[in-house]
């Protein structure tokens, strides 16, 4: 009797393929009336596969009594009650580590081109616009400029690489200093905001988290200062953000994450000085494979009774 396994968001087709092999999947991703499903298999499915997109809280545990680990293919599980999930004996398991080269690539992508107005330059060479009026305004230079990194974890250290790489001299903010990174630590993100140029969200969601960056943090990188978020939504207050950019109070964005995803406020389409990415830094083929890839490992390592690769409680 292959175990019951609930899908509530699917992974790469070669790792379903795998998971095909060895379980009795339930599509909850694919169905029409998901609580009717969840009511017939919820009680049978001892695992889950998720992500990060998925709410996983008590009122969804209740309906899955049985379940004993849900795997979820992201790094970040702001949206489920880890404290519930433990308290219902149900193990979690994340994707760290595989992803980090890539979203730490994505914040460099976005901090670049919000700075040299690439998705603006593109167009104004794509609309035949440069040969009628000419090239577009000056934009501001990124070497020698100074970056703060809000939460200085694998993603954040990943970015601190890069940045120096590229002559940013890095300052961080976290709970708590790590004096072996040679970076400059601030206990407050107002105070690394005022001294950067670019300030870099790379901490993760939650309730602990929520608008870190702040109304006061926006103003005080300023005109010409930069704000990049590969982390999430949550983390900045996004009207500030919006209010800042349409005032230009603050130079430019590089936003790949959002609160309301996947429909941002249709006020950042108006903005020219934001570049807008689909909230898809893990979004390559190699490092989906290997989030994919946890996930199936993961999971056989539970039901063979071997330690979980990369649990989260
Ligand atoms: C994913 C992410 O795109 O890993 C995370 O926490 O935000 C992204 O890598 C998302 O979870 C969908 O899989």
């Amino acid at each position: 009797m292959k175990p019951d396994v609930l899908i509530a968001y699917p992974v790469r087709p070669r790792q379903m393929a795998q998971l095909e092999e060895a379980y009795t999947l339930h599509r909850l991703d694919l169905a029409e009336d998901k609580a009717a499903m969840l009511a017939e298999v919820g009680p049978r499915c001892k695992a889950m596969v998720c992500n990060g997109h998925v709410t996983v809280d008590e009122t969804f545990l209740a309906q899955l009594p049985n379940l004993k680990i849900a795997a979820s293919s992201s790094v970040g599980y702001d949206t489920m009650d880890v404290p519930a999930m433990t308290r219902a004996g149900v193990r979690l398991t994340n994707t760290p580590d595989v992803l980090t080269d890539d979203v730490a690539d994505t914040a460099l992508m976005l901090l670049l081109a919000a700075r040299r107005r690439l998705v603006q330059g593109d167009r104004h060479v794509r609309t035949g616009e440069w040969g009628r009026s000419g090239p577009i305004p000056l934009t501001q230079s990124t070497a020698g400029k100074t970056v703060g990194i809000v939460g200085l974890g694998r993603i954040g250290s990943a970015i601190a690489k890069r940045c120096a790489a590229l002559g940013l001299v890095v300052g961080y903010y976290g709970r708590s200093e790590k004096p072996d990174t040679g970076y400059r630590y601030f206990a407050d993100v107002v105070a690394l905001a005022e001294w950067c140029d670019i300030l870099v969200a790379a901490t993760s969601g939650g309730a602990g988290t929520r608008a870190i960056v702040s109304a006061a943090a926006l103003e005080a990188l300023g005109r010409e200062g930069s704000f990049i978020n590969i982390a999430r939504g949550s983390v900045v207050d996004e009207p500030a953000l919006i209010a800042a950019l349409k005032e230009g109070r603050l130079g430019s964005a590089g936003l790949d994450v959002f609160e309301n995803e996947p429909n941002p406020d249709p006020a950042f389409r108006e903005l020219d000085t934001v570049v807008l990415y689909p909230h898809h830094a893990s979004g390559t083929e190699e490092t989906r494979d290997k989030m994919a890839q946890l996930v199936v490992d993961n999971l056989a390592a539970f039901f063979a009774g071997r330690a979980l690769l990369t649990p989260v409680n």
